[in-house]
């Protein structure tokens, strides 16, 4: 009987793939492209009948692509977690959300877990994907297969590799992002670059498990601390009098030591909310605080606050109020060109804008329904009248599909928290995230903004 690392270098091995959503779907298409045996495992039933189905529910799978790899016999799905005792490494690619008091919800990974317990047999390497706190694969997972009687680098291997897939990215798949992989011990981190060596480019090792989980929240970590810090430079230029957004596309122009991160109405997804709170409770058991991962969840958690008081001062402006005001919002998706509402601030939003008794309509070309509480929401199409009607538009998702110019031309007031609406074709009041409304001609395109004078160049 060849050896586990035989087996994954000759690529006879089996692959398990538990839980088939964004992460698991495309990891399991890339190993049955490449000839490895895989094996899906879902709860979800509908999910294993559209895999056997080859019909594709992640956008970035392509249907075609899914169904040649079930009709070449190497892809499978299955709800039968037993079946997970066939497979030689098994990833674990479930979701680790955030629990109603904001702490970690490990339940999903627990489940997971459990169904490889019951089927853990010598020989199998096992690998956690899902963002979790640093120090869970070696005090969560190890401890629960250990006491099965198994040792570690004798009857199993166990690692954690951070998931790196970014919905609707066009440029990085699979196959070209670079993958971090740390064991829990050093057979383990071996073994597991050599399984993510069979379909990723760039595989990077580091020194543990612990070291991998941390990678990851250092990368979504650094994303929601400089996005709350544009947030907050947002708010400061509200007080300046200034429009954030020529503050940041000029400081954009400097080809080093600066990156650009825009401020908005929030944050939302899966991700970026939500892994930095995975740290900082980490911390706060070991008795630190993580500063800058708290205070950026307060600003970017106020946005959508700031938003709506925004657009009070604006209806204000024009002797309404919000209360009976017809306002339309235009995205509900979480960011651009996807269709995911999960933690979107958009949705924040409208509750609050419905809280003061506005009328509340909304347009998201990806998204049909979105349900408040008990309250369910329909998308309205997005047209020349719905947009003159409206007492108020809001913009709080960029979408490219949404038709902006229209949207300046026939939308008498709108307040635009993503810098959308192009400023020329205002006809109406356009109010920006932060700084002064520009009042647009009615009978034609607005006059572009003067340039403003460059410092020290006396005005002709
Ligand atoms: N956002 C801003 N301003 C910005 C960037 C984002 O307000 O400058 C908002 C977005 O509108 C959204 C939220 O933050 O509501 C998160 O946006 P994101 O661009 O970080 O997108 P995500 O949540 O899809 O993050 C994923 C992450 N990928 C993985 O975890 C594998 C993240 O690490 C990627 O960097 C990111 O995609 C990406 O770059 O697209």
């Amino acid at each position: 009987m060849s050896s586990l690392a035989d087996r994954i270098r000759d690529r006879t091995c089996r692959y398990g793939v538990l839980g088939m959503g964004y992460v698991g779907l495309p990891l399991a298409l890339a190993y049955a492209q490449r000839g490895v045996h895989v094996v899906g495992f879902e709860t979800d039933a509908e999910k294993v009948r559209a895999v056997q189905a080859g019909e594709s529910y992640i956008p970035d799978v392509p249907a075609a692509a899914l169904a040649a790899a079930v009709a070449s016999g190497h892809l499978e799905a299955t709800t039968d977690m037993s079946r997970l005792a066939e497979c030689d490494v098994i990833s674990i690619c479930v979701p680790t959300p955030l629990s109603k008091s904001r702490d970690p919800d490990v339940s999903f990974v627990d489940a997971a877990t459990r169904s490889v317990e019951a089927a853990l047999r010598p020989g199998q390497l096992i690998m956690l994907e899902s963002t979790t706190y640093p120090g869970m694969t070696e005090e969560f997972l190890l401890p629960r297969f250990e006491r099965l009687g198994f040792a570690l680098g004798r009857d199993f291997w166990l690692a954690f590799s951070p998931e790196r897939v970014d919905p609707a990215n066009r440029t990085y798949g699979i196959e070209n992002t670079p993958k971090v992989v740390g064991g829990v011990d050093e057979a383990s981190t071996r073994m597991a670059v050599e399984f993510y060596r069979i379909a990723v480019q760039t595989v990077h090792p580091v020194s543990s498990a612990r070291a991998a989980e941390m990678v990851k929240l250092l990368e979504n970590t650094f994303r929601s601390v400089n996005i709350g810090l544009v947030n907050e430079v947002a708010l400061m230029c509200d007080r300046l009098g200034l429009d954030v957004r020529e503050i940041i596309a000029a400081a954009a122009t400097k080809p080093f030591g600066y990156m650009r991160f825009d401020p908005g109405p929030g944050i939302g997804g899966h991700c970026i909310p939500l892994d930095p709170i995975y740290l900082s409770w980490k911390l706060r058991t070991l008795e630190y605080r993580a500063r800058f991962i708290e205070l950026a969840e307060d600003v970017n958690l106020a946005m959508p606050r700031y938003l709506v008081e925004r657009v009070t001062q604006a209806l204000n402006r024009l002797g309404r109020s919000v209360k009976g005001s017809e306002i339309l919002v235009l995205g509900v998706a979480y960011k651009r060109d996807v269709g995911d509402t999960r933690e979107s601030p958009a949705l924040e939003v409208i509750r609050l804008l419905r809280d003061r008794g506005g009328v509340v309509t909304f347009a998201d070309p990806y998204v049909d329904s979105v349900w408040l509480g008990e309250v369910e929401l329909r998308a309205r199409p997005l047209t020349p009248e719905a947009l003159a009607r409206a007492d108020c538009v809001v913009v709080t998702t960029d979408h490219t599909a949404f038709p902006w110019a229209q949207v300046a031309r026939h939308a008498r007031l709108v307040v635009d928290s993503r810098g959308a609406v192009p400023r020329a074709e205002v006809r109406g009041t356009l109010v920006p995230l932060s700084g002064p409304a520009l009042e647009g001609r009615p009978g034609g395109p607005a006059e572009a903004p003067a340039a403003p004078a460059a410092a020290g160049r006396i005005q002709p």
